[in-house]
């Protein structure tokens, strides 16, 4: 038996043996994606790890990903395989940072993305993600919001919403590196390509775009879209997926720069450890998590 096969073995097995739910993030390895019972954007995997009943949740993904499972399964133990995997766009506001910003502007409501931390949730009136980011920012009586912590998102749902945001200069350094040009060099190579675009991508990019959505969208418009190629504006681990889900269709990813290398820490023997060993467990201290649950369930009520 090959190496690999032994240890994707050993991994199901501790798995069924502590009764766990394995979850990966879109942008995870192809082989992390392929041994996790479900593949998806962070609030959908823990949304739908929580109406599980395993014991257990694994979280392939990054740090603050970890925290939302643990937000919304409290009496599930919340593991990340590599304690290291952080996410630099949630550590680009921390919780004295909002509240100062809030102190600087009285009264008005905060949302924030998903990407954030639970600390930074819990100092929030309402999460959103990236797609469902307008339709919150809109059910807000405010006109006047704060907008953490990305600032392309943000001047996205600018631009489609009559509130005025003020947004926190923060970005996503994956998508930011996406330039035009390379989005043009496809577009020109590929002329029947469509061009999906993540809305952390700078505005000069996502002027190109054919549609903008989240991980998640992107799956669910290429099903529904009759093209035969896309270009993809999002980190290269969401092509594994893609592929194997479509297997008719052909993606191009318009920059090798497309790479996170946090998501790319989780690997199989860590993944093993971290079942084996019951290591590293991801808590949030209650009193944060009841805060940080309300804000996210005001955004699972409105969308
Ligand atoms: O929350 C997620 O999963 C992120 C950061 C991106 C997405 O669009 O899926």
């Amino acid at each position: 038996m090959s190496y690999q096969v032994e240890l994707r073995e050993r991994i199901l097995e501790l798995k069924r043996d502590r009764n766990a739910v394995i979850l990966a993030h879109n942008y995870q390895k192809g082989e992390i994606q392929d041994i996790a019972d479900m593949h998806g954007d962070s609030l959908a995997l823990s949304r739908k790890a929580a109406e599980t009943d395993a014991d257990v949740i694994v979280f392939c993904g990054v740090h603050f990903m970890a925290e939302s499972a643990a937000i919304l399964s409290p009496d599930k133990t919340v593991l990340l395989p590599a304690p290291d995997a952080g996410c630099p766009l949630a550590d680009m506001i921390t919780a004295d940072q909002l509240r100062e910003w809030k102190k600087e502007h009285p009264g008005l409501s905060v949302v924030s993305y998903v990407n954030t931390s639970a600390a930074v949730k819990a100092e929030s009136d309402i999460c959103c993600t990236s797609s469902n980011a307008v339709k919150v920012v809109n059910s807000l009586p405010d006109n006047k919001i704060l907008f953490c912590p990305d600032r392309n998102l943000g001047r996205y749902v600018q631009e489609l919403t009559e509130k005025e945001l003020v947004i926190w200069p923060g970005c996503c350094a994956t998508h930011a590196r996406l330039r035009e040009d390379e989005v043009l060099k496809a577009k020109k190579e590929h002329p029947e390509a469509l061009f999906v675009a993540h809305p952390e991508c700078e505005p000069s990019v996502l002027k190109h775009a054919d549609h903008i959505t989240s991980t998640s969208g992107m799956f669910t418009y290429v099903k529904e879209t009759g093209a035969e190629e896309y270009i993809i504006g999002t980190e290269m681990g969401i092509l594994h997926g893609l592929k194997k889900e479509n297997p008719g269709k052909t993606f191009i990813l318009p920059s090798p720069a497309l790479v996170c290398l946090n998501m790319k820490r989780i690997t199989l023997p860590k993944l093993l450890t971290s079942l084996k060993e019951k290591v590293h467990v991801i808590s949030v201290p209650e009193e944060i998590r009841k805060r940080a649950w309300i804000a996210v369930k005001r955004m699972i009520e409105i969308v």
